[in-house]
């Protein structure tokens, strides 16, 4: 392509993203952009993924016929939304299988999130209240992503999180009906989630080398601290509703900033989770890895149906 056509390919990507209009698939973008997006929508992806484990270790435990078919939704609608977002990522020109490989040799990353043990039944409510109410609150902007295949599986994907994250605060709320020890055994879970949900949305402006350039391209629409503090001010009322105190002591309104102020974020356990070093990170790999090579069968049989259909 000469010089002058990759210009104005440029200019009306630029003019596109200025419009607030959407990149489609057969678009020109920019190289960096394309490996944004597919970094971005595959760690979503693996998120999605990897997240089934936490709750499925529970799916055999639930107390009730009704709990547990809630569960089972709910954990299905995860393996939904990881396969639209590796639908999404193909349209950028890679592949899943490539995908699956980058993530279990720990080449891409998934939420820190899912590398913290289920201990109780308390926890399934948690993760629906604050890891999903967390996951509303970074993904309803993403809607409105400048990438065309992310921002519609976005809106699907809010629509059912949106459900996980009532689910997980009726149960909560039935627990704190319940006896001394249910009620112990909610507040001991928001002890232990608190903190791992607001490392969820990642590292704090100053320290986030993406978010400058995604914002530029209208991926984000918010910093990682921006959608922090929305999700602090979102939960303190619904923890007072429910009962439990967060574990924050210098969680507080403040009036001058119209938001609540809260205490610092252990980044160096968040650093530590990263780099592979959290309570559960070796398992959760080790399983997903155990579960691709013991689903080898299926993707050869369906590969070798294919075939034969396109023969006859
Ligand atoms: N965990 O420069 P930034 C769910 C990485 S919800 C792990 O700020 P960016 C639903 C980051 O990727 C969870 N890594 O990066 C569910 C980057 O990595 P690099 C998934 C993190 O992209 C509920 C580096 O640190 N949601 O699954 C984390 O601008 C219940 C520097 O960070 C999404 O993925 C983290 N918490 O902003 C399922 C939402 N934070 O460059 C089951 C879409 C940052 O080394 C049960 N993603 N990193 O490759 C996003 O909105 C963004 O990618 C952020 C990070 C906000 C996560």
């Amino acid at each position: 392509m000469t010089v002058v056509a990759e210009e104005g390919l440029e200019r009306h990507f630029e003019h596109t993203i200025e419009r607030d209009q959407r990149i489609e698939p057969r678009d020109w973008m920019p190289d960096a952009y394309r490996a944004t997006m597919i970094r971005q929508i595959a760690q979503h992806a693996h998120s999605e993924i990897i997240g089934m484990q936490p709750e499925g270790d529970w799916i055999t435990r639930a107390p009730s016929l009704r709990r547990k078919a809630i569960l089972l939704a709910k954990v299905q609608d995860e393996a939904g939304h990881g396969l639209y977002l590796y639908s999404a990522t193909e349209t950028l020109g890679v592949d899943r299988a490539d995908l699956t490989t980058r993530l279990i040799e720990r080449r891409q990353k998934y939420s820190s999130i899912f590398n913290y043990p289920t201990l109780t039944y308390a926890d399934v409510g948690v993760i629906g209240w604050l890891v999903d109410g967390a996951a509303i609150c970074n993904q309803v902007p993403l809607c409105r992503s400048s990438y065309g295949p992310y921002a519609r599986a976005m809106i699907r994907i809010c629509k059912e999180e949106s459900f996980h994250q009532r689910q997980g605060y009726e149960l909560l709320m039935t627990m704190m009906r319940g006896t001394g020890a249910q009620k112990e055994m909610v507040q001991d879970a928001v002890n232990r989630w608190w903190w791992p949900s607001l490392m969820m949305f990642g590292p704090p402006d100053a320290d986030s080398p993406n978010t400058a350039r995604s914002m530029a391209w209208k991926i984000k629409r918010h910093t990682n601290d921006e959608l922090r503090q929305r999700f602090v001010d979102m939960t303190v009322p619904q923890a007072e509703a429910l009962g439990v105190t967060l574990p924050d002591p210098d969680l507080r309104w403040n009036p001058e900033r119209g938001h609540h102020d809260f205490g610092p974020i252990d980044w160096d356990e968040f650093k530590r989770v990263l780099s592979g070093d959290g309570p559960c990170n070796a398992e959760r790999v080790a399983r997903r890895r155990r579960a691709h090579e013991e689903g080898a069968w299926v993707r050869e049989a369906a590969a070798a149906h294919a075939a034969k259909r396109r023969t006859r």
